[in-house]
């Protein structure tokens, strides 16, 4: 059966998101995650909100990434909540949005030795230690806070791309995966397998996460219109590879790329089809919704993340899920 968790972007202001973070507790969600984007509200003032305002759900963000925000100081704000919130945090860390690091001027330079370095220098320097390092991206010449986290914090690596899934598998505490359609989640599980393997762990050892765009709503119709935004930024962001396993045109892909970089969006999501949003999204009624995750968790998916748009109204759909579809799995 597989745990939930739900993921907020944090386009709200920080009291709605906060709200929804304390609802998705009571509704029995287990992990509550905060997406990291410069242009967004800061991740740490929601969570540290998030560790105020509920006792039990377990929180982190979705992902932070080791180029905007140096990993010594991802290592002392986690250390820091953690303290906050004993054993409840959880850090979540990903190669980052090439689109927003663009924005800025930062460069995505060595990906997997930047990600490998980071949870090295978080792992150490949470636990305490002094941390030395010449790696290919980071150099760390003798750091160390002067506390350490009062329990360990794992770590959860954002992943799309083979190489990264894998070493997500092999040095992470989980691997979080954005996509929703049980084709995306066959061909990750191959990565993670070689991963877990490389590293001489179990599978199960290794926590395989869904973060899903997923809309309930009791009339398909409205569940399904609510997820075509998020659905046209998806197509619009995807590789070749990833829209030629779905045998969505690269036409269609490109005529939405297009519209949202115009900022014409009424034209984008009028373009989204439905052979889109079965695609790159978990859209419909909560029996339906139930049937996909059935089958991701078959597939090996153990923590299923409903994410952006959740549904029509989120407050709605979180109540929801919390009648119909989560008591199903517990
Ligand atoms: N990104 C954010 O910025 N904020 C978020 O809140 C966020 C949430 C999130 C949740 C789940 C999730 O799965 C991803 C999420 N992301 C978020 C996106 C994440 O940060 C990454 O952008 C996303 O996972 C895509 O990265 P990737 O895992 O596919 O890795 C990329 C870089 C890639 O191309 N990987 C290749 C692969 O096969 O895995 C390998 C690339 C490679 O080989 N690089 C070489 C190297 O040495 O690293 C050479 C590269 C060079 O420098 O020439």
């Amino acid at each position: 059966m597989p745990k939930f968790g739900i993921e907020f972007v944090p386009t709200d202001a920080y009291w709605k998101v906060v709200y929804h973070a304390i609802q998705a507790e009571k509704a029995g969600y287990d992990y509550v995650w905060i997406t990291d984007h410069f242009n967004n509200r800061n991740v740490y003032v929601l969570l540290t909100n998030i560790a105020i305002y509920t006792n039990r759900i377990r929180f982190g963000p979705g992902v932070t990434n080791p180029y905007m925000l140096h990993p010594i100081m991802t290592a002392q704000s986690m250390a820091s909540l953690n303290e906050m919130a004993p054993g409840r945090v959880v850090c979540g860390l990903g190669t980052g949005d090439k689109t927003t690091l663009d924005m800025v001027g930062i460069e995505r330079a060595k990906p997997l030795s930047a990600v490998k370095e980071a949870v090295q220098i978080i792992r150490e320097i949470t636990a305490g230690k002094t941390v030395k390092l010449a790696g290919e991206v980071f150099k760390v010449a003798g750091a160390r806070m002067n506390f350490k986290s009062i329990s360990r914090i794992p770590i959860f690596i954002g992943a799309q791309g083979p190489k990264m899934l894998s070493l997500a598998a092999e040095i992470g505490d989980g691997v979080l995966i954005n996509a929703s359609n049980k084709k995306d989640f066959e061909d990750a599980m191959k990565y993670i397998k070689e991963g877990v393997e490389k590293a001489g762990k179990k599978l199960q050892d290794v926590e395989v996460v869904a973060a899903t765009s997923f809309s309930a709503h009791e009339d398909i119709a409205k569940a399904q219109k609510a997820a075509i935004p998020v659905v046209a930024f998806i197509v619009a962001g995807s590789p070749e590879l990833i829209l030629q396993r779905h045998g969505i045109p690269i036409e269609s892909a490109n005529k939405i790329r297009e519209a949202i970089s115009k900022g014409m969006f009424k034209d984008a999501f009028g373009s989204v089809t439905p052979e889109m949003i079965e695609a790159f999204s978990i859209s419909g009624t909560p029996s339906m919704c139930i049937e996909k995750i059935a089958e991701l968790a078959k597939i090996g998916v153990t923590l299923f993340i409903t994410g952006s748009p959740i549904g029509p109204n989120v407050r709605n759909s979180i109540n929801l899920i919390s009648k119909e579809i989560i008591p199903h799995f517990k």
